[in-house]
């Protein structure tokens, strides 16, 4: 089953959107595999954005999603990674739609609220650099059949 990773950045956790956010996975249909509330070291901030590292907003990457607690997650569904994308919505908050994450809370492009994988070799990448195999739970939500 397809699995992708969802952290909701420092920003998102200090204007209190963590409940906001998690409600719509939850209610598109998606499963819960992993989560976790923590502060991100420089290290895995780096790892994390390797594929920006020339680009010159590198190091304010890095400086923001350090600088205060995240919550890291794993969800699990038929087409979750490009799903997941959907619903956070474009990059720059300001061009996201409305209906979306960034489109409905985001104005500013370094602050937009929630990371998402763009595709399935970096969604696997992601998830193994910020969870350790322990940590993903495999379990089966108990969906009437018209849902599976
Ligand atoms: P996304 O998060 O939508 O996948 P990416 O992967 O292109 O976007 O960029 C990674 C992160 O880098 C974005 N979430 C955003 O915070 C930041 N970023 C992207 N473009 C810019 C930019 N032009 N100026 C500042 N920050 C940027």
């Amino acid at each position: 089953m397809e699995r992708t990773f969802l952290a909701i950045k420092p920003d998102g956790v200090q204007r209190g959107l963590v409940g906001e956010i998690i409600r719509r996975y939850e209610a598109k249909g998606f499963t819960l595999v992993a989560l976790k509330f923590m502060t991100v070291s420089k290290e895995l901030a780096q790892q994390h954005y390797d594929v920006h590292r020339e680009r010159p907003f590198f190091a304010s990457l890095v400086e923001f999603i350090t600088s205060g607690p995240v919550v890291a997650m794993v969800w699990e569904g038929d087409g979750v990674v490009a799903a997941a994308r959907k619903i956070i919505g474009a990059t720059n908050p300001l061009s996201a739609e409305p209906g979306t994450i960034r489109g409905d809370f985001g104005i500013n492009i370094g602050r937009n609220l929630i990371h998402g994988s763009d595709a399935l070799e970096t969604a696997q990448r992601e998830i193994a650099l910020w969870f350790k195999e322990e940590e993903l739970v495999s379990w089966e939500p108990h969906l009437t059949p018209w849902l599976q």
